[in-house]
């Protein structure tokens, strides 16, 4: 079958593969619900342009543009932002084919789980997470200082990076 939803995961080291844990639900999501899909792996520092010519509507909170987002082919819907992308999904393909994964009543419970984990859990462990995401992201060295500079650690891991260009040759540094 034609794939009707184009997900957008984060590129790594190690090519095209799954690592994100935000990408991974709208993965999960995609795959529980059998909804036909194709993936576009975005490097890190292409995603804000990605997503403007998808005319995306931005964060309102945290970084403007992030992964996961999806492009809905048939009603031509782009959105980002784990949560809405998948009560998206689930509105959208219903029927036998289709399992739910929000049984019906569970949104308002949902809701609030997921604004105290985003608010009071996520913030906590993010900066243990962000740590290790520079060791991982595509070779492209400017899209490493990108997520750096972003999350204060660029002292931290200035070093790591001199490494990481002298030993991968990456072109231009
Ligand atoms: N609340 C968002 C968080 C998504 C998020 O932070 N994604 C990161 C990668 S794991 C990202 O794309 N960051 C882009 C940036 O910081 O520029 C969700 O659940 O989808």
């Amino acid at each position: 079958m034609a794939s009707l939803v184009e997900f957008f995961d984060i590129l790594s080291v190690k090519g095209p593969v799954s690592w994100s844990p935000n990408t991974a639900r709208i993965r999960l999501t995609l795959n529980y619900k059998r909804i036909p899909h194709k993936t576009t792996f975005l490097s890190f520092a292409d995603i804000a342009d990605n997503h403007k010519a998808l005319n995306i509507t931005p964060n309102t909170v945290g970084m403007p543009f992030t992964c996961p987002a999806i492009l809905h082919h048939p009603s031509k819907s782009a959105i980002q932002d784990s949560f809405p992308i998948a009560k998206y999904l689930d509105d959208t393909f219903t029927g036998p084919e289709h399992p739910t994964i929000f049984p019906t009543g569970s949104h308002a419970l949902i809701t609030l789980t997921q604004n105290v984990l985003s608010t009071r859990v996520l913030p906590v462990i993010l900066k243990l997470v962000v740590a290790k995401v520079p060791g991982i992201l595509d070779v492209r060295v400017e899209s490493t200082l990108y997520v750096l500079g972003r999350y204060g650690l660029v002292c931290q891991w200035r070093s790591t990076v001199k490494t990481r260009k002298r030993s991968e040759g990456v072109e231009g540094v």
